[in-house]
């Protein structure tokens, strides 16, 4: 997957080289590309932002740096994704269909956002997304698109060691994942639940998935109520 991402702030997705998608990036699996959005500006100061039509506060960024750094950047048809707090909501069903596309370009606004001519011009192209990734206000796109990028590469065929990982994840069945443990059995007067040490595979599967409905329930209802029939039991359905 080709991954470009354009910011004013091109040091801050310095992590997207480091750990985890450093090694899938030298296995190949992704490539980054971070570029500094103020190289298709043409004026002596660089700017990119300006005062908002109508007024009211903050400044907005400029439509022409962004046209032109798209024209450069993003492939043909590959898909944009806008971090915006005005987004639709990421989660993990958009992270599993973002990792099967061969690109995704990422634009961080800053100040007020971009100017919305930019997400519609873009649109003419390929596809375009304004995302959220939650229900709170961030200062610029940037450390949204380290989220995201994250949660879409541990996504990619080889780039998490073990595929099942994956598979039973928080989310990946619209459910929490219930708690996990590892030696010692018994710590400062706390011990493992018995199930985990009997063996019984058929009975840990059984008390895990309680666990997991149990812990969605009290944490997360709005989930509970999004499931539906066909990801709970005849039996679940019941509870
Ligand atoms: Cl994607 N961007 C910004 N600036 N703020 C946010 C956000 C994104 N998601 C939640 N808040």
């Amino acid at each position: 997957m080709r991954i470009d991402v354009l910011t004013i702030f091109p040091e801050y997705l310095a992590p997207l080289s480091q750990s985890l998608l450093g090694k899938a990036t030298a296995r190949g699996l992704v490539s980054i590309g971070v570029h500094d959005l103020r190289q298709w500006t043409d004026d002596v100061h660089r700017t990119v932002d300006d005062s908002p039509y109508g007024g009211g506060p903050g400044m907005v960024m400029r439509a022409e740096p962004w046209g032109r750094a798209l024209e450069s950047v993003r492939l043909p048809g590959a898909r944009l994704v806008v971090p915006t707090p005005a987004g639709r909501p990421f989660t993990q069903q958009v992270a599993a269909r973002w990792a099967t596309e061969p690109a995704l370009v990422f634009a961080c606004g800053r100040y007020e956002g971009i100017d919305q001519r930019v997400a519609d011009w873009a649109a003419e192209a390929g596809p375009v997304e304004e995302v959220s990734i939650g229900d709170y206000v961030l200062a610029g796109g940037e450390s949204a698109v380290l989220v995201m990028v994250e949660a879409v590469t541990r996504l990619l065929p080889g780039v998490v060691g073990n595929a099942e990982s994956v598979e039973f994840d928080s989310h990946a069945d619209g459910l929490l994942e219930g708690p996990s443990y590892t030696r010692p059995a018994s710590w400062r007067g706390h011990d493992v639940p018995p199930v985990l040490l009997s063996g019984d595979h058929a009975g840990i599967a059984r008390w895990r998935r309680e666990q997991s409905l149990r812990r969605t329930a009290q944490r997360r209802p709005d989930l509970v109520a999004q499931l539906d029939s066909a990801s709970l039991t005849a039996a679940e359905q019941l509870v």
